[in-house]
């Protein structure tokens, strides 16, 4: 009989979280050491330096790419230290395919750093198959999607998207950020490499930086571990063992997170001053359905709505009491924001407006209160 592997829940409380062999400890120590011991020179047990591999950082691994079911998972410091990492696997005058709406600090790496040593990219609304394919290259080397996308919702097509780019040559990246492995895993849809900012959902709870890549494939693993051990980008030991305290209760914060943002939607699309409402969940059929298709019992914990223009979008988030301004998503605590004036504010006007992305939107991240005390504080503020 074959052993049955354990589920996702379980995984997240055990996948590299043994207890410490030595100890008997149940929560594994953090390793704080930067140097390691050799039995002779070259002769290690297992680690070398603190940039090149620590036991924390190698738990933290361990337990993502059990989580995202994938052979290599190398932590970063950030969520940009991990999307710097995939893009740098490219070389002068490769051309990268952007979601259109993608997080700020992705379009200005590519647009304001990645740019000036030769890399091309442009833009385009991901969730359209047609434009995807369309915006392919003969140099075009990665596709990089989003789904659901920061800050519109938008959710692309990814065993489509990982067909267009494998007909091209290219790779697919995911930033699954939005999704959290609780709910997306690109990997077994056809993706090639997927992105986390560690720092949202993963963490929880406001109180950590990370980034992870992930793939299954040997040879993009390697290049990415020789790159960040090249440049250094590493999280502390400490911020390791904080995802993994955090990731234990993963799978009931997402799962609680989406039910509450899937109520929230429906109340705001009853609401006279709200114009739109964007959440997978409450999308027209078709995005509603590739939803349910590929993600995993749930739409996630973060909606975004228009309210009629930027100065009105101001006056509802100074008026909220209970959720938070505050950029960021994915914690116990609920946040909201004006991506026009914050998260995407490196994006120009144009571009944002041609993305569909309105000064008049607020995004909004659904924490772990009352949904009853979350839309009383909205009913309030919009009032
Ligand atoms: O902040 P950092 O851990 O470096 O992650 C960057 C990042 C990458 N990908 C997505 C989809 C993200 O949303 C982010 C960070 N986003 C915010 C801080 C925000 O408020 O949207």
């Amino acid at each position: 009989m074959t052993e049955r592997q354990p589920g996702f829940a379980t995984r997240s409380v055990h996948a590299g979280q043994d207890p410490d062999l030595q100890t008997g400890a149940v929560v594994p120590p953090i390793h704080m050491a930067t140097t390691f011991l050799q039995d002779g020179v070259g002769n290690l047990r297992g680690f070398e330096y603190g940039r090149t591999g620590n036991p924390t950082r190698q738990r933290l691994a361990e337990c993502l790419a059990a989580l995202e079911e994938a052979r290599h998972c190398c932590a970063f410091s950030s969520g940009m230290a991990a999307t710097a990492a995939v893009m740098m696997l490219l070389e002068p005058g490769d051309h990268v395919v952007l979601t259109d709406d993608v997080y700020g600090g992705t379009y200005r790496l590519l647009d304001a750093v990645l740019s000036r040593f030769g890399l091309r990219f442009t833009s385009v609304d991901a969730s359209d198959l047609a434009a995807l394919n369309a915006a392919c290259e003969p140099s075009t080397k990665l596709l990089w999607v989003e789904s659901p996308t920061n800050p519109l919702l938008r959710v692309v097509d990814i065993a489509a998207a990982a067909h267009i780019a494998h007909e091209h040559g290219a790779l697919l990246a995911v930033d699954s950020t939005f999704a959290s492995p609780a709910l997306q895993r690109p990997l077994a849809l056809g993706a090639d490499i997927v992105v986390h900012s560690s720092t949202k959902f993963l963490g929880g709870h406001s109180d950590v930086l990370g980034g992870a890549v992930l793939t299954s494939d040997d040879s993009v693993a390697e290049r990415v571990r020789f790159q960040q051990n090249a440049v250094g980008a590493v999280p502390s030991p400490f911020d390791c063992w904080l995802l993994l305290r955090g990731i234990r209760t993963l799978e009931v914060r997402v799962r609680r997170q989406s039910e509450s943002a899937l109520t929230i939607a429906h109340w705001l699309l009853e609401h006279p001053l709200v114009q739109r409402v964007h959440y997978p969940g409450v999308a027209a059929d078709g995005a509603r359905s590739l939803a349910e298709r590929q993600m995993l019992g749930g739409f996630g914990g973060v909606l975004s709505f228009d309210v009629s223009d930027a100065h009105r979008a101001k006056e509802v988030l100074a008026k909220l009491r209970l959720i938070t301004l505050a950029e960021s998503l994915g914690a116990v605590e609920s946040l909201a924001e004006s991506p026009a004036l914050m998260t995407h504010a490196s994006v120009p006007e144009e571009v944002r407006r041609k993305a569909g992305l309105s000064n008049g939107l607020i995004r909004l991240s659904v924490g772990l209160e009352d949904v009853d005390d979350l839309i009383g504080d909205l009913d309030q503020a919009l009032d």
